[in-house]
């Protein structure tokens, strides 16, 4: 196996396909509603967030305090705008090179999973036509702790039965790159955030700029 990779764990949203744009027009819409206007700079602090946090966050820039109750309400309106904005998500939505890169670790026997924080991930995976490539999915809907815990990587470890230390998470956000070192991962980190490198191992800044061969050098030169 290229660099001794056993197996390697995608996050969704940055890594496989890019909902970004559409958690923003949707977090901001519910600011607004707030008397907050989001900006995109502040936006690209919820990255790997999880839904409850980026709330708890957009709450407290707005200077807002409000009840477990009332919170909940804003984050199912919330959800309610995204998954109308997610609608038409298809094929045409996966990163370039995505599926190929699966190719290349299906023709190495190289298994792979989903971790994300997204309890729309499963959702998401199917629209853009990778679910049946997706035997091990675990996602927001599955764990009791947020990024940057480990929890949603570690399970998705213990569900293909791959050594740790051995596999890849594949992350774009700060937040799960923390997750995935605090796991005992290998971090890989994906795009082209300045910030990716300090909680990386290595950063790949896209799936057309990179192989499965250049990936395994990068990892055995950890070793
Ligand atoms: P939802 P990932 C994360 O997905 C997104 O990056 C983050 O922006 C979002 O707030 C979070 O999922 C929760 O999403 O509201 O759909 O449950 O990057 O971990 O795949
Ligand atoms: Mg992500």
């Amino acid at each position: 196996m290229p660099g001794g990779l056993e197996a390697c764990i995608f996050d969704l949203d940055g890594v496989l396909t890019d909902t970004a744009d559409l958690h923003f027009k949707s977090w901001r819409r519910l600011g607004r509603e707030l008397g907050y206007e989001l900006s995109p700079e502040k936006n690209r602090e919820l990255k790997g967030v999880s839904r409850a946090g980026s709330l708890d966050l957009i709450l407290k820039w707005a200077g807002r305090e409000l009840d477990a109750g009332k919170k909940q309400q804003l984050m199912d309106r919330k959800n309610q705008w995204y998954l109308s904005e997610i609608e038409n998500l298809g094929e045409k939505d996966q990163l370039p090179g995505a599926a190929s890169f699966l190719d290349q670790l299906d023709r190495n026997n190289i298994p792979y999973g989903l971790g994300s924080g997204s309890k729309n991930a499963r959702t998401i995976v199917k629209k853009i036509g990778l679910a049946h490539r997706f035997k091990w999915v675990v996602d927001g809907t599955d764990v009791q702790k947020s990024k940057p815990d480990p929890e949603v990587f570690v399970k998705a470890a213990n569900l293909m039965g791959c050594k740790i230390c051995n596999t890849a998470v594949f992350e774009d956000s700060v937040a799960g790159l923390i997750a995935a070192r605090k796991g005992g991962f290998i971090a890989v980190g994906f795009g082209t955030d300045s910030n990716l490198s300090d909680h990386a191992d290595f950063v790949v800044e896209n799936w057309e700029k990179t192989s499965l061969d250049e990936i395994g050098a990068l990892i055995a030169e950890l070793n």
